[in-house]
This record gives structure tokens, sequence and C-alpha cells, in this order.
């Protein structure tokens, strides 16, 4: 597939797909998420990737969904096409870590799509926000519930309902970014960051992105069960006697993704 709103490259074990539509903002129409869908299909059947990096221009992460293309939507457009849903949530379902580096604007769905990603790393440029609001609409990415999540019930109604930006120093003290990096930074720092995850076992790198987001979706008590069981399964592994081995013999381990 050749693409024309995104770019996807692999760097060692990492993939890089950066959004690009300078033009808008990388606002996100159906065509920029169908790419966005390809490349992650791709870096997740391909064994030499580890992880995936989803990042955008110096000025925007991404504006929102791409308003001009949804101004003359009716009902029946959004829920018979399955807006959102039909392509948009690829990176919801990666097994695989993604990491969102955001610079600039992560804006309405925007910042949905870096929320989906399984931690953001900011610039000190970055600014998030939701602000649908203004449009006459709601976020409709999981902003609503995704960001109470993150941030809590009071600053995620305020960004919700006021429409106002939230800059990286406040995103990270929320706890909606995970590391914030000088904007000029923020690209290698994340590479950087990402190939050292991608060096440790594959499977063991998914087996705690799993649990991790089991804790969202249970009770502690079968969150707990959910690990204790991935744990032990784990004992199974090729890559857990090389780094018990690795430790032993006072060396690096060598991973082999099984
Ligand atoms: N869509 C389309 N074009 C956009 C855009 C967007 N979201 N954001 C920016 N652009 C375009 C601008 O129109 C402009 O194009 P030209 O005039 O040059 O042709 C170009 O990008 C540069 O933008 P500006 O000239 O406005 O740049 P500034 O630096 O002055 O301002 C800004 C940057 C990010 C503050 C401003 O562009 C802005 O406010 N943009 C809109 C942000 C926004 O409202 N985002 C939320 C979008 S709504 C749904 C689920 C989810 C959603 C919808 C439905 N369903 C389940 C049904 C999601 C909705 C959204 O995300």
């Amino acid at each position: 597939m050749d693409y024309a709103n995104i770019r996807s490259e692999k760097i060692e074990r990492v993939g890089l797909i950066t959004l690009d539509r300078p033009a808008a903002l990388n606002a996100l129409n159906d065509a920029l998420a169908d790419e966005l869908w390809h490349a992650l299909d791709g870096f997740e059947a391909d064994d030499g990737i580890g992880v995936v990096v989803i990042t955008g221009s110096e000025k925007a992460f991404a504006a929102g969904a791409d308003i001009t293309a949804i101004a003359d939507y009716g009902y029946m457009d959004a829920y018979k096409g399955d807006y959102i849903t039909r392509n948009w949530e690829r990176v919801k379902t990666c097994r695989k870590p993604v990491i969102a580096a955001v610079a600039g604007y992560a804006l309405g769905g925007g910042c949905e799509l870096a929320m989906m990603c399984d931690m953001i790393f900011a610039a000190d440029t970055a600014k998030f926000g939701q602000p649908e609001i203004k449009l006459g609409i709601l976020p409709g990415a999981g902003g609503t519930q995704r960001l109470p999540r993150a941030i809590g019930k009071a600053k995620a109604m305020d960004m919700c309902l006021s429409a106002r930006m939230m800059d990286a120093a406040e995103a990270e003290r929320t706890g909606l970014v995970a590391r914030v990096f000088p904007a000029d930074r923020l690209l290698d720092e994340t590479l950087a960051v990402a190939r050292g995850i991608a060096a440790f076992s594959l499977p063991v790198l998914m087996m705690i992105k799993e649990s991790i987001n089991r804790a969202y979706e249970s009770s502690l008590q079968e969150g707990l069960l959910f690990e204790r069981r991935t744990f032990h399964a784990a004992f199974s592994l090729a890559d857990r006697q090389e780094g018990m081995k690795a430790f032993v013999d006072k060396r690096p381990a060598d991973f082999r993704h099984e």
C-alpha cells in the first residue's frame, strides 16, 4: 500500500509511524485512518518489531478529526458508516506496546488517538485538549472515558466542558503523559526508550501490556489472578531462562522473543 497521509519505517525493532498531513495539522480523515490501520497491521505481524511509535509533526500530533470531511455528516452517515469504529481503533487492539510521541497540538480525535496508545511521551510544546464542545459535539473516540481514567474526573470535566488546552507540564503532573522532553529531542529520546523496550522479550512485553490493561476491565481480585496466571506462564519461556541465566552469569541477556 502506498501511503499518502502517513510515513512508516522500521528502525531496528521499532516501527515508526509519522502522521503526515501537514496542510491540515494532521487532521484525521478516513484515508489516514485506513493507512494507519494498514501500517499497524504490518508491524503487528512482523516478528522483527517489538514496539510501535506514533508521532506527528513539530506543530501537531493531530488537530483532531478532519472537520471539513465531517461537516456535512448526518446521523446515518456516522451510524451506518460506523464512523470511528470502522477504522480508527486498530491502535487499541494492537498487542505490542505502542508509544505516542506528541509535539504541538493533540486535540479532539488527536488527543483520543494518543490516549489509545499505551503511553504518551510529550515535547514541552505539546498541548492536549478535547475542544469538541466548540463544534457542537462531544468527544466520540474515547475522550470522555479515557481522560477521566488518566487524569481524574475534575480535570476531565474541566477539559471537555470548557475546551481548554492542557500543556505538557500539566499533562505530566496529572498523569496523562509519562515523560516530557525538549521539543528538539522528543523523537530521539522516544526512539531510544522504544529501542530499549523492544530489546526485552516480546512475549513478556505483551503479557505486561495485557495485564496492565486488565486493571481497567476487572476487579482487583480478578486482575491479580490474571497477573498470577500470566506470571506462571512466563516460566515456560526460553527468554525467562535466558534472563535469569544471564543475571547469574553476570552478562547482558540475549532475548530471542520466544
Ligand atoms: N480539521 C480540518 N482542518 C484542520 C483542523 C481539523 N481538525 N485543524 C486545523 N486544520 C487546518 C486549518 O483549517 C488550516 O487550513 P487552511 O486554512 O490553511 O487550509 C490549517 O489546518 C492550519 O490551521 P490554522 O490556520 O487554524 O492553524 P493555527 O495555528 O492558527 O491554529 C489550531 C491551530 C489547532 C488551534 C486550530 O487549527 C484549531 O482549532 N483546529 C481545530 C481543532 C479542533 O477543533 N479539533 C477537534 C476536532 S473535532 C465522532 C468521534 C470523534 C470525533 C468526531 C465524531 N463520532 C463517533 C461521530 C472527533 C472530533 C474531533 O476531533
